[in-house]
């Protein structure tokens, strides 16, 4: 069975592209990288051409997320797999798969109705040393962990369960938690490789296709500067900083300029071989600034 190994990339769709400039690069620490192409910029965390693709269109919110296989025969295999299952995709042409800076691509889509894309060999620019937008003490954890995770709208937590297992991903409910309302949220976290989770699902409605995507610095320091840096130009932090159950990463919750959240962290430990689930979280993430999404208690 052919397995994706990790979230490769994101696309984004965006309304104002010099705010996105300014939050990704200044503040974030992600290298802006411009290729002449007039509807679009991207973002480099380390030495893929990119990592996330930001498409000034108008929109805000996702535009689709890219899952990495190991190789061209991963990838085929992995369109028999989707066949077996009922899932209908399309083999991209030379000319997407050019777009992507990748050498052979799927496009489908997820039960929630998120443009999901399967890939293998991305652009690697080994001679282009990572430049952050801003002075960082480390670097990104990326490599063989992906770029981050994601935690994803969708109607039917059984069926996306299903169709990420399709896709070779690993994973059940994490946490049982209260809902105000007197109901029980079972959100669902999903691995790949040694990041604790890549996508999650099951936090309750979304207004948008994506809650939230997580990144993950190598030096505490880093998260320190992004928090002081947000503080001072005064974005809103949804949830403070604390520290997950599930990933055991220091992370906060804060507003990008499409009005989702990114979640920068540190410190996350590696997905244990067998499953768990928790009642709550370690410590913090008390919610400062409600009406984002998962205003659930986590503790
Ligand atoms: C996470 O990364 C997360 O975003 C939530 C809400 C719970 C556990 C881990
Ligand atoms: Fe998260």
């Amino acid at each position: 069975m052919a397995k994706v190994t990790e979230l490769g990339y994101l696309g984004l769709s965006v309304s104002n592209g010099e705010a996105w400039r300014d939050f990704a690069g200044g503040i974030i620490g992600m290298e802006i990288v411009d290729d002449g192409e007039p509807d679009r910029f991207y973002l480099r965390m380390d030495l893929w051409h990119h990592r996330i693709v930001v498409h000034e269109d108008g929109g805000d919110g996702l535009a689709y997320v890219g899952w990495r296989v190991a190789g061209p025969v991963e990838l085929e295999e992995m369109g028999q797999q989707l066949e077996a299952a009922g899932i209908p995709y399309e083999v991209a042409s030379a000319a997407e798969a050019a777009e992507r800076r990748v050498l052979g691509l799927l496009k489908l889509v997820d039960p929630g109705g998120n443009p999901t894309e399967i890939f293998y060999a991305p652009q690697v620019d080994k001679g282009k040393p990572f430049h952050p937008g801003r002075p960082m003490f480390g670097r990104f954890v990326t490599g063989e962990q992906g770029l981050g995770h994601v935690i994803l709208g969708q109607h039917d937590d059984a069926a996306a369960t299903r169709f990420y297992r399709v896709l070779g991903l690993d994973g059940a409910v994490e946490y049982q938690l209260a809902t105000p309302d007197g109901g029980t949220a079972q959100p669902v976290f999903m691995h790949c490789n040694e990041r604790q989770h890549s996508v999650a699902f099951g936090f309750g409605p979304m207004e948008k296709r994506i809650n939230h995507l997580m990144i993950e610095y190598t030096e505490l320091d880093d998260l320190g500067l992004t928090h002081d840096l947000i503080r001072q130009r005064k974005i809103d932090v949804t949830l403070q900083l604390g520290k997950h159950a599930n990933d055991e990463a220091l992370t906060f919750y804060c507003a990008n300029p499409s009005g989702w959240l990114w979640e920068p962290g540190w410190g996350g430990r590696t997905a244990p071989r067998q499953q768990e689930h928790y009642k709550g979280d370690v410590f913090g993430h008390d919610n400062e600034v409600p009406g984002y999404g998962i205003d659930l208690p986590l503790k």
